[in-house]
């Protein structure tokens, strides 16, 4: 099943590009820069991590940044993943970034969205990986620094897919971010945000995205199991829903992998992911692997699993239905 796994094109919806930064190229950008690192090596940093929420978590997230600084160094970034992307046969993906991470600490915007778009065209030309950026907003931050963000971002709109919201979700619900997300759609962006697994008022915060946002798609979002009626609005919508089993288990009780189960019994277009794969230690054909030996899912529901993240990508058609 493995093999199969390994062998099925495949396609990421829900991946921080930040949380692709591996300990060993951490420690090469922090070389490049002059910075000092708390451990001695790639292996004692991967041994430290533990985490077991959300915020635990990304304390250690937003702490690892600080290596990132250059052009060349989000460029490195981006083509790290894109080079596993490519091994493990992803032929298309969209990409998380969060600019505020790197603005916040004087790293100028252009600098982050150059480095990380010009590792999407060489990967294009040079692995057969298709990708596009998505940016998202910090939630735990004012909505009228998303604003100014969004406002900074429209010089280089035509290299921006959509717009995302992450971070901490708890006391940040979607309708803090109602007017950063109307610019949004106005200046053409799609529009996509967590709805992180088992927060406080899950289901309100996924009515609020798609009733009073109109999102596009929910990221992760499993937690619309609570209410039929939010089951209902999806399935009538076709939304998709970007599901990262090995995340959840670690920022929750569980993979949820009954979750999913009962979301794929219902028609919903769920897709499989992998969040942050070098601190939950699962690219997709991991997070893949493990939850077909949770469920015992049979090579037509993998296949089926894929293609609902083909059929859900934010790709212009007659390029979608290549991948069809
Ligand atoms: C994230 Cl796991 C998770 N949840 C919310 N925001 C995030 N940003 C990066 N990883
Ligand atoms: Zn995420």
């Amino acid at each position: 099943m493995k093999d199969f796994i390994a062998g099925l094109p495949k396609c990421e919806l829900h991946l921080h590009i930040e949380g692709t930064l591996e300990p060993e190229l951490k420690f090469e950008l922090a070389a490049r820069n002059g910075i000092d690192l708390p451990y001695a090596s790639a292996e004692e940093m991967r041994a430290a991590y533990s985490f077991d929420s959300l915020p635990s978590f990304l304390t250690v997230y937003y702490e690892s940044m600080r290596v990132l600084r250059t052009e060349p160094d989000f460029y490195d970034l981006a083509m790290a993943y894109l080079r596993k992307a490519a091994e493990q046969n992803v032929r298309y993906a969209e990409i998380f970034f969060d600019p505020q991470a790197h603005t916040g600490r004087g790293v100028p915007f252009d600098v982050v969205i150059r480095g990380l778009r010009r590792a999407l065209m060489d990967a294009e030309a040079r692995l057969g990986v298709r990708a596009q950026l998505i940016m998202c907003f910090l939630r735990d931050f004012q909505a009228e620094y998303a604003m100014a963000t969004l406002l900074e971002s429209l010089p280089y709109k035509e290299w921006i897919a959509g717009v995302g919201l992450d971070s901490d979700e708890k006391g940040n619900p979607p309708a803090k971010f109602a007017e950063v997300y109307a610019r949004a759609r106005e200046e053409g962006y799609l529009l996509t945000m967590h709805c992180d697994v088992d927060q406080d008022d899950a289901a309100e915060h996924i009515r609020q995205a798609i009733e009073d946002i109109g999102v596009d798609r929910i990221d992760h979002g499993v937690n619309i199991l609570e209410d039929q009626r939010l089951v209902e609005l999806v399935l009538a919508r076709g939304m998709g829903l970007t599901c990262c089993p090995i995340s959840n288990g670690f920022v929750t009780d569980s993979m949820k992998a009954e979750g999913i189960r009962k979301l794929m019994d219902l028609g919903v277009r769920v897709t499989i992911n992998s969040d942050d794969p070098a601190y939950f230690d699962g690219y997709v054909q991991e997070n893949l692997v493990a939850l077909q030996e949770a469920l015992q899912l049979s090579e037509e529901e993998l296949a089926g699993l894929e293609r609902n993240a083909f059929e859900v990508t934010w790709l212009p058609r007659p390029v979608k239905d290549a991948y069809l």
